[in-house]
């Protein structure tokens, strides 16, 4: 079950810049940087609210560390912008699963390594009305989980 919006992946050209947009602008800090290697980023989560499942809310701020990973491209394309959103679930393999056995594509055989610890999959913008769409379980979830 989907239980949170985990946070909201924003593509830019400078992360030190647009951390510093939304520390000046709103007072958000900085919950946690990252280079995930995989997803070709360099990150920085800030934490918004925390959220009745135990979870919380970020904006996921992605800077690309190459010109061909998927925000790389998005960016050179696009410009800056909203590039996906991240549904929370304490489970991300049953609930990647049934939206699969809907139709939808689901871009990894098995969830990979995300923010903090966590395990993502993708959904295909295609095939959820032009919105790149993420499931996320939280280290923390999967402590609880077992
Ligand atoms: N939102 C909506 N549509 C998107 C999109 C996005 N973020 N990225 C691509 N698209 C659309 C394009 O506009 C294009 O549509 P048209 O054919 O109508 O022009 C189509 O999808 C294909 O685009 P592309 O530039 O050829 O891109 P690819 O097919 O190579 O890749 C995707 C698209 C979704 C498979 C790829 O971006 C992907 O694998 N994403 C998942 C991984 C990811 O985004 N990682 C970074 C974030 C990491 C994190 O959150 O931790
Ligand atoms: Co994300």
């Amino acid at each position: 079950m989907l239980t949170r919006i985990d946070h909201i992946g924003i593509a830019c050209f400078d992360l030190d810049r647009t951390v510093e947009f939304y520390r000046a602008t709103y007072g958000f800090e900085v919950f946690h940087t990252e280079v995930n290697e995989e997803q070709g980023v360099r990150e920085a989560m800030l934490k918004v609210n925390e959220t009745s499942d135990g979870g919380a809310s970020y904006i996921q701020l992605l800077e690309p560390i190459r010109e061909d990973s998927a925000v790389g491209k998005w960016l050179a394309r696009h410009g800056e912008g909203v590039h996906h959103i991240a549904f929370g679930t304490a489970d991300v393999d049953g609930d990647a699963a049934a939206v699969r056995d809907k139709g939808v594509r689901v871009l990894y055989e098995e969830p990979r390594r995300g923010s903090m610890g966590s395990r993502i999959t993708f959904l295909h913008p295609k095939d959820c009305h032009g919105v790149l769409t993420e499931l996320v379980t939280a280290a923390a979830e999967r402590r609880n989980a077992h």
